[in-house]
């Protein structure tokens, strides 16, 4: 084939592949292949050494405008192809700044961790102290110590869990007690709230763990009084408005007399209600003075102390406060009722 006739060849071959090239790649690639050391170019222009001298000139003049003509064609292909590659980029990258910023969610504490802090809260600021015990612990600090009857039917099986036959799962915070009064000495003032655990049939209204904040009080000559003062004070941080209580007599192996402490119904003020039952009353929690035998068996002359002790649920306090109807709502962590309470 003549040199004439492998320039035409060269130049058509490269048209060819010029149009099938799609991005600035390919075009790098043909730079390459034409233009390259080793390209079609550099391999026209050893042929040219075989020419003769009278054509040599000519067909220099040739390659050279070929090659010219296709670095100018690879040049414009090549800043179009990165326009339209840098333009489909920026496309994709598009950000609308219009749209609505992403919502964080935040942790939030759970209703009983809430009301719970919130009951400590009221306590510490009337002087008591936060004492905590174990949530496993021996028949002595759950019920010996506490003046419950060997027969008495708390201790049964059915309604205790034990672990083994003198470890069981603490059925009120009431172990906490009988630990400070062995460990320190009157006056004592001091709450213990914590988890309880009950062997119940689980219902709307009770559950096999629910928390408690019991309080107690020991001194010379502490008598109902001082209950119904530091009640009527609790109540008032806690609901934030003065309740009207009212005290029925009651029994608990750990006190003597016992009561039960109702509160005026907070949602129809007596009036009668769903809340309350018709009655205008609320059944809020338990009290009374601390038994003899209960303080003998904590090391403290019942002769010269006194005291009182109450117990308050929690989970119950918050049913009433914001009129929650079933207590295993408490332990299903469903976010829509969790999500309701920043109290
Ligand atoms: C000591 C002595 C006495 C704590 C008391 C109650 C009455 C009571 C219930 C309320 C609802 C338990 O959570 S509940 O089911 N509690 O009625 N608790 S007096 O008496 C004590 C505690 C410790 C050393």
């Amino acid at each position: 084939m003549t040199l004439d006739a492998q320039i035409t060849v060269i130049r058509n071959k490269f048209l060819q592949e010029l149009k099938l090239a799609k991005t600035s790649k390919h075009i790098e690639r043909l730079k390459v292949n034409y233009l390259g050391k080793k390209g079609s170019l550099q391999a026209l222009m050893q042929l040219l050494k075989d020419a003769t001298k009278e054509d040599r000139p000519f067909f220099g003049k040739q390659i050279n405008d070929l090659k010219f003509e296709i670095s100018s064609h690879l040049e414009n292909s090549f800043k179009r192809l990165a326009l339209e590659e840098e333009t489909l980029k920026l496309e994709n990258e598009y950000i609308d700044v219009t749209l609505p910023g992403r919502k964080h969610f935040w942790g939030r504490y759970h209703i009983v961790t809430l009301t719970m802090n919130k009951m400590i809260d009221a306590f510490v600021s009337m002087g008591f102290s936060v004492e905590t015990g174990p949530d496993i612990d021996s028949d002595f600090y759950n019920f010996e110590g506490l003046n419950f009857a060997k027969d008495h039917p708390a201790r049964d099986m059915q309604d205790t869990f034990y672990i083994s036959e003198d470890l069981l799962l603490r059925t009120h915070t009431s172990n906490v007690q009988v630990r400070v009064m062995e460990n320190f000495k009157p006056p004592i003032r001091c709450i213990a709230p914590g988890k309880c655990f009950r062997n119940e049939t689980i219902s709307s209204r009770s559950h096999v763990f629910f928390n408690q904040v019991e309080l107690f009080y020991i001194d010379e000559n502490v008598s109902f009084a001082d209950l119904f003062a530091t009640i009527d004070q609790f109540f008032v941080k806690f609901f934030e408005k003065p309740i009207e209580t009212r005290f029925r007599p009651s029994y608990f192996p750990f006190v003597e007399p016992g009561m039960e402490c109702d509160i005026k119904c907070i949602l129809c003020s007596g009036q009668g209600c769903s809340l309350c039952k018709n009655t205008g009353w609320l059944e809020v929690f338990g009290a009374g003075m601390i038994h003899p035998n209960v303080l003998k068996a904590g090391g403290i002359d019942s002769e010269k102390y006194s005291g009182y002790a109450a117990g308050i649920g929690v989970e119950r306090l918050a049913m009433l406060m914001h009129q929650i109807n079933d207590i295993r709502l408490f332990t299903e962590n469903d976010m829509r009722f969790l999500e309701q309470f920043d109290l």
